[in-house]
């Protein structure tokens, strides 16, 4: 794609940094499987570490991540809560049911946000004829949600509930980074709430591959197996390193990218037609609805698409930008411009 180009498509967009690259090239490699990778063992010892846990595991993705999360806490016919519009529910390609023979039972979120009133009540009964209600997953920031940060007296409080009904609890936390810069909160302390936490470095960090998981150390040997399981067990995996540059280089600077992700705001908020959902932007999605006159979302991606500038048609009328490493602040305010000069003219057609 030419430089010209801003994809704002997805912050998974990005390329690994001449650094990143590096890290790869001079990493120390073994066999993951034997267990015998060091830098996939330095860098799972990091995220234990990050996150307040006993143990981590490395996986190919945030998907696997997180079904492995859910397959390691459940046992068929047990049933999840979740909110209705979260990653694990609707972009995982149904892996609750088809991985786990888990249900989710969806409760509508304030832009993703539980409350804990909203679950009070939907444990169900221990009697046969029911499922049986295991697990308890959040997302934080909230992707469809807007990018919302989760307030932190929310988990707590849902967290709480979760202990007291004997439930398990798991945090997506594929933008859990976002979330730590957004609030000066450590990783730490929105990960003690939870069983176990799921992080991507292939999102805000930049790095092209790699997620993991942490929990208790039973817990991620279990997880382990489930991995293997599920054909994420890799060999010498070492040479993702890039993961580790990724929180040594990359974990600060998503401030910029909450910046620049103001300034492409302000231009959706400025322009007739255009209607942020969300009304306020919290980190590094922007997510928002176009008026039919102006034409589908696919039309007004295509629009924007022709001048430079790509977004993600992820509704009838809704769009979603995000900004990552490979955005800078000049082509975040080039792509506002875009934004406003592009919407404008489908008006007036
Ligand atoms: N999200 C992707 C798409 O799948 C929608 C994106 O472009 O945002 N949890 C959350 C909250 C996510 O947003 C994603 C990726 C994942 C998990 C899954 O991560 P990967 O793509 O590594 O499987």
């Amino acid at each position: 794609m030419p430089d010209a180009v801003i994809d704002l498509r997805s912050d998974t967009v990005t390329r690994p940094t001449p650094g990143m690259r590096a890290a790869m090239a001079a990493a120390e490699v073994g066999d993951d499987v034997f267990d015998e990778d060091p830098t996939v063992n330095r860098l799972q010892e990091r995220v234990a570490a990050l996150l307040g846990k006993e143990a981590a595991l490395f996986v190919p993705s945030g998907t696997m991540s997180n079904q492995v999360c859910v397959r390691t806490h459940t046992q068929p016919g047990d049933e999840l809560l979740c909110d209705v519009n979260c990653h694990i529910y609707n972009y995982e390609a149904g892996g609750p049911a088809v991985l786990s023979g888990v249900t989710c039972r969806c409760v509508e979120g304030d832009c993703g946000i539980l409350d804990v009133s909203q679950l009070d009540g939907l444990v169900r009964p221990d009697n046969e004829h029911f499922v049986r209600t295991r697990l308890v997953c959040l997302e934080n920031t909230h992707n469809r949600g807007g990018g919302k940060v989760y307030p932190l007296e929310k988990v707590q409080a849902i967290s709480a509930w979760a202990r007291r009904a004997g439930l398990a609890t798991h945090l997506d936390g594929a933008r859990l980074w976002n979330a730590v810069v957004a609030t000066g909160v450590p990783a730490q302390e929105w990960a003690r709430h939870f069983d176990s936490v799921s992080v991507c470095f292939s999102k805000g960090l930049g790095a092209p591959v790699g997620s993991a998981l942490a929990g208790p150390r039973d817990f991620v040997a279990k997880a382990r197996r489930t991995r293997k399981l599920f054909g994420g067990g890799m060999r010498q995996a070492g040479v993702l390193a890039a993961a580790l540059y990724a929180l040594d280089h990359h974990l600060d600077r998503l401030a910029e990218d909450h910046r620049h992700a103001q300034v492409i705001a302000r231009a959706v908020a400025d322009t007739p037609g255009l209607r942020l959902v969300p009304p306020e932007v919290e980190t590094n999605l922007i997510w928002f609805t176009a008026d039919p006159e102006l034409g589908t979302a696919k039309e007004v991606a295509a629009a924007l698409r022709q001048r430079g500038v790509l977004v993600h048609p992820a509704g009838p009328q809704k769009l979603r930008a995000c900004t990552h490493l490979d955005v800078s602040a000049a082509q975040a305010e080039r792509a506002a411009e875009t934004i406003r000069q592009t919407v404008s003219r489908l008006a007036a057609a």
